[in-house]
């Protein structure tokens, strides 16, 4: 088993919560990037991940480099298209957008990714990603042109995510997308977890302390969260390692 996900499991495994901060390389500049990662370093952050729905080829590649000379915290790639992934990185979730039935982003993507991936010395890691509802249209939504399910209908969200687990994926991601008014409910990441025996990431429209709290308490692994450190970087004070 590759580091990265050994090291989540374990983790897990010795009872640690995970957090990762996500950064979207349409949305960072290269220069600021130092000071950034200076509170990232200082904060409760395991893990950043790299990625967006819309990002020009080499953005990637040069932001990972970047964060590389200022962390020494894990970089997975989160891609939102294949350009995105970079041997720079530390490995790279293989999302199967497995919410929606575009078979576009179920498998199509990944093949057209294996030339790339053949050649590089990456991690890879297979991930069932989850788009949930949350109260308006996201990026993912946008770009894939998939539905997502709706929040009150729990158990296909539970049996979604346990069809990924069965496939074989390693990780399951419930989104509720890039700055979602409403985030994943902890009903919704319980009873995801309770059914589970995977590792559960959660993301979108966490912005602060007590949501963090909420979604770990309701089950959640690992919490994703960009838009509240990109807005508000104060918000890494709330979250600072000795606090
Ligand atoms: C988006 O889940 C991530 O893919 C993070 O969302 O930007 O709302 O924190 P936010």
């Amino acid at each position: 088993m590759s580091a990265v996900y050994k090291n989540i499991l374990s983790a897990i495994d010795s009872g640690k919560k995970l957090l990762a901060v996500l950064i979207d390389p349409d949305k960072f500049a290269v220069e600021s990037l130092p000071d950034f990662m200076a509170k990232v370093n200082d904060s409760l952050a395991t893990h950043i991940f790299v990625g967006g729905s819309t990002v020009e080829d080499e953005e990637t590649d040069i932001l990972v480099e970047a964060i590389k000379r200022c962390s020494n915290l894990p970089v997975v790639l989160f891609p939102g298209d294949v350009t995105q992934i970079t041997e720079k990185a530390d490995a790279l979730l293989f999302l199967s957008l497995i919410s929606g039935r575009d078979p576009e982003y179920l498998i199509g993507k990944h093949v057209e990714s294996v030339s790339k991936l053949r050649s590089l010395d990456l991690e890879v890691i297979p991930t069932g990603y989850l788009l949930i509802e949350n109260g308006k249209e996201t990026a993912v939504q946008r770009v894939t042109e998939t539905k997502p399910m709706p929040r009150a209908d729990i158990q296909n969200i539970v049996d979604t995510a346990k069809a990924g687990e069965l496939l074989g994926m390693k990780l399951i991601y419930l989104e509720a997308g890039s700055g979602a008014i409403h985030s994943i409910a902890p009903d919704i990441i319980s009873s995801v977890k309770t059914d589970l025996n995977i590792p559960l990431i959660v993301g979108g429209g966490i912005r602060t302390k007590e949501q963090l709290q909420l979604a770990y308490n309701a089950g959640a692994d690992m919490v994703v969260i960009g838009t509240a450190f990109e807005q508000d970087e104060a918000f890494f004070n709330e979250l600072k390692s000795d606090n």
